[in-house]
């Protein structure tokens, strides 16, 4: 079928939105009508061209919410008509990391994810001319419908509207499981979020939520510093003024932190990370440095028991996470809508990505079909 798509032809160009040739489901893949879908940081990377070699050409979008139009042969967990969040890593629940219970970590669906196909090493996306277009991180739903993995779609239960389910599968998956499962935050424990972007600003929610005593959100951007507090934030450190920065989220945050989240991927906030943590610490990795970035540390203090740890997609079965999370969603006490900074068409794929390239604002979503989305006409 002929679907408009938001496709990456070369790093360092716009993205264009465009016809391309969409393949139906096969076994264990899922036909779905995107009602919307969150631009993220790592589209930007992608469209960058920091996130390795050969990764284009591509139809981007790895968050997102539709409806199920049609499913291939195997596939039960959901009909036509379903709604459903994406999952970017579709576990296949038979791999070594599968089998250990780490999901997230999926070999196939990483390997393919990487290449841009789906989890039988083929695209169902190709240009008018044929050229083969890769599936961003097996989602691809910058486009009016997609082909996933089964695993890759997760059904909501609860009756969220999907212009603001759309950021389930990437933002809220990511941070509440950093804090959760990556980290193991308690009730009392002091937490610094270094970037409070659209991931970031899920990490202050959940380590909110998670009884977190202080939470010290840490951004160069005033405006993410406002979001964070209504997100039980309890204090905000300007960052856009690097001197004596160690000092001032200590002063924030009572004393030195028990944990100190990276959500922006630069070396130079990764190491801050680790610097004011307390002896026994824990730094969460969450951001990702382009390509060839080193960290270094101060190898003396781990003589401190300070340690550092990395973090992918929420360290857990994201499926079942997701499912847990939309039942907080729908009980009112995890907020979505307030970073959705703007509301978009598929056509302001480009300028969405230009914002996050600036730093302007949390979230934009692209909604192809604002009825479907359930967006309110109050919403510009
Ligand atoms: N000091 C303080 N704050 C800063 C600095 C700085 N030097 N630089 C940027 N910031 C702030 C910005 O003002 C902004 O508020 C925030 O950092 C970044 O937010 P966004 O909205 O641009 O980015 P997100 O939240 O969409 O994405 C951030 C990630 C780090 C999760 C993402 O880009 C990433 O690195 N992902 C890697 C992991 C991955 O690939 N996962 C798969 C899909 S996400
Ligand atoms: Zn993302």
């Amino acid at each position: 079928m002929r679907i408009r798509a938001a496709v990456l032809h070369q790093p360092g160009t716009p993205v264009t939105v465009e016809e391309v040739e969409l393949d139906g489901p096969k076994a264990d893949e899922v036909l779905v009508r995107v009602a919307a879908a969150g631009v993220c940081h790592s589209d930007v990377h992608l469209a960058d061209g920091a996130l390795g070699p050969n990764r284009w050409p591509m139809v981007l979008g790895h968050e997102g919410a539709g409806v199920v139009e049609a499913v291939g042969e195997r596939v039960t967990h959901v009909a036509p008509g379903d709604r459903v969040a994406f999952s970017f890593v579709p576990s296949c629940g038979a791999c070594r990391a599968c089998r250990a219970g780490r999901r997230n970590l999926c070999e196939p669906a990483g390997r393919n994810a990487f290449a841009g196909r789906l989890m039988d090493g083929t695209s169902r996306l190709r240009m008018p001319d044929g050229t083969v277009l890769q599936h961003g991180l097996m989602t691809a739903c910058f486009a009016e419908r997609t082909v996933v993995a089964a695993a890759g779609a997760v059904p909501l239960d609860a009756d969220i509207p999907l212009w603001q389910a759309a950021l389930l599968g990437c933002g809220v998956v990511t941070g509440a499981g950093a804090v959760r499962n990556t980290a193991g935050v308690r009730l009392g424990d002091t937490v610094v979020v270094i970037g409070c972007g659209g991931v970031g600003l899920q990490v202050v929610a959940a380590a909110a939520l998670a009884g977190a005593g202080r939470v010290v959100a840490v951004d160069r951007d005033h405006a993410k510093l406002e979001m964070a507090s209504a997100r039980g934030a309890t204090a905000g450190v300007d960052a856009s003024d690097g001197e004596d920065l160690v000092k001032r989220i200590r002063a924030a945050a009572g004393g030195a932190p028990d944990w100190a989240f990276e959500v922006i991927g630069r070396a130079d906030t990764m190491r801050l990370a680790w610097d004011v943590l307390r002896p026994g610490g824990t730094a969460i990795v969450v951001g990702l440095a382009p390509a060839g970035v080193e960290v270094s540390l101060p190898a003396i203090e781990f003589l401190s028991e300070k340690s550092i740890k990395g973090c992918y997609y929420g360290s857990t079965d994201v499926a079942d996470e997701l499912s847990r999370l939309v039942r907080l969603v729908a009980a009112g006490r995890l907020p979505l809508a307030d970073v959705i900074s703007r509301v978009s068409d598929l056509d302001g794929a480009e300028d969405a990505l230009e914002r996050l390239r600036r730093g302007e604002g949390a979230r934009t979503v692209l909604v192809m079909d604002r009825e479907l989305a359930q967006v309110p006409d109050s919403v510009p």
